[in-house]
């Protein structure tokens, strides 16, 4: 995996950052993406140390943006071998009559719509190259529907859906494609749900022990080392407390 070049979006925080930090230590070359430039900064700063970095300060929302930057990218970073499709979060949790349509529109355009637009910009060289592999960030909200959970689940049953899809259509072009798809994890997630609530976020993990941002990142790093023939189509995973999306021992 030396000097492989992954880009991996939402780097600036939770699964995404924990990735950036093993990818780096491993010496794969790194682009890494977010809306937060002093996180970028002062990530990008830390891991120069291990391997060559560059970032991007771009929101997944904006079509435009998104393709400017990843047209931007120099030489030495421009040949994308590893898509690591994570930018995403909830945004609240309500009841469906009760919902907010601003956070509905905020969840379909990042989670859905914003990992279409880095897809379809990074896609062409890797279709040229007859190599790559993209990993999709999506949730057992994808697999199941909670309560209160309705847009957020729609956001990751359409990554599930993309996943598959993606795939089909990509078979036969020499690109991986599959999705890591984690329960709870304990990163900024339910800071980001709640509004900046964190008394409320930090209830959510409380009594058990939920995943951490470094688990799913060993897992990626697991799926982008297999060998050339095996693709990771889709691996779901929980930590030990955790049976389903409302089934949680909390001691
Ligand atoms: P965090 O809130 O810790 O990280 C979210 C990341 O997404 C941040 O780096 C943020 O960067 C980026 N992001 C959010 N909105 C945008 C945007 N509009 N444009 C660009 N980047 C954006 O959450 P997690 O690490 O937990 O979440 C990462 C992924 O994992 C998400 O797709 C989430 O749905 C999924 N997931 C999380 C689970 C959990 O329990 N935590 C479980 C299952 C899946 P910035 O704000 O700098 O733009
Ligand atoms: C994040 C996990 O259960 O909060 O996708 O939806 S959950």
């Amino acid at each position: 995996m030396k000097n492989k070049i992954a880009l991996i979006t939402g780097a600036t925080s939770g699964i995404g950052m924990a990735t950036a930090k093993l990818f780096a230590k491993n010496k794969m070359k790194l682009v890494l993406c977010g809306r937060r430039a002093e996180r970028l900064k002062t990530l990008s700063e830390e891991l120069a140390e291990l391997t060559d970095v560059y970032t991007l300060k771009f929101d997944v929302r904006s079509k435009e943006d998104v393709k400017t930057a990843i047209n931007s990218l120099p030489k030495p970073f421009s040949e994308i071998d590893i898509l690591i499709n994570n930018a995403g979060n909830a945004h609240g949790l309500d009841a469906f009559d009760e919902g907010n349509t601003d956070d509905w529109d905020a969840m379909l355009d990042i989670n859905v719509k914003g990992l279409l637009y880095v897809t379809n910009a990074i896609l062409p060289k890797m279709i040229d190259r007859e190599s790559g592999h993209i990993i999709n960030i999506g949730s057992t909200a994808g697999k199941e529907v909670y309560p209160k959970g309705n847009v957020y689940c729609a956001s990751k049953h359409a990554v599930d859906a993309l996943n598959q899809g993606m795939r089909i259509d990509l078979n036969g072009k020499g690109i991986k494609v599959g999705a890591i798809n984690p329960g709870m994890v304990e990163t900024e997630f339910s800071e980001v749900r709640f509004k900046g609530d964190s008394e409320r976020a930090g209830k959510v993990y409380q009594g058990f022990t939920p995943l951490k941002a470094e688990d799913i990142a060993d897992i990626i790093w697991f799926a982008v080392t297999r060998p050339p023939h095996v693709n990771i189509a889709d691996l779901t995973v929980m930590c030990l407390d955790q049976a389903s999306s409302t089934i949680v021992n909390k001691r």
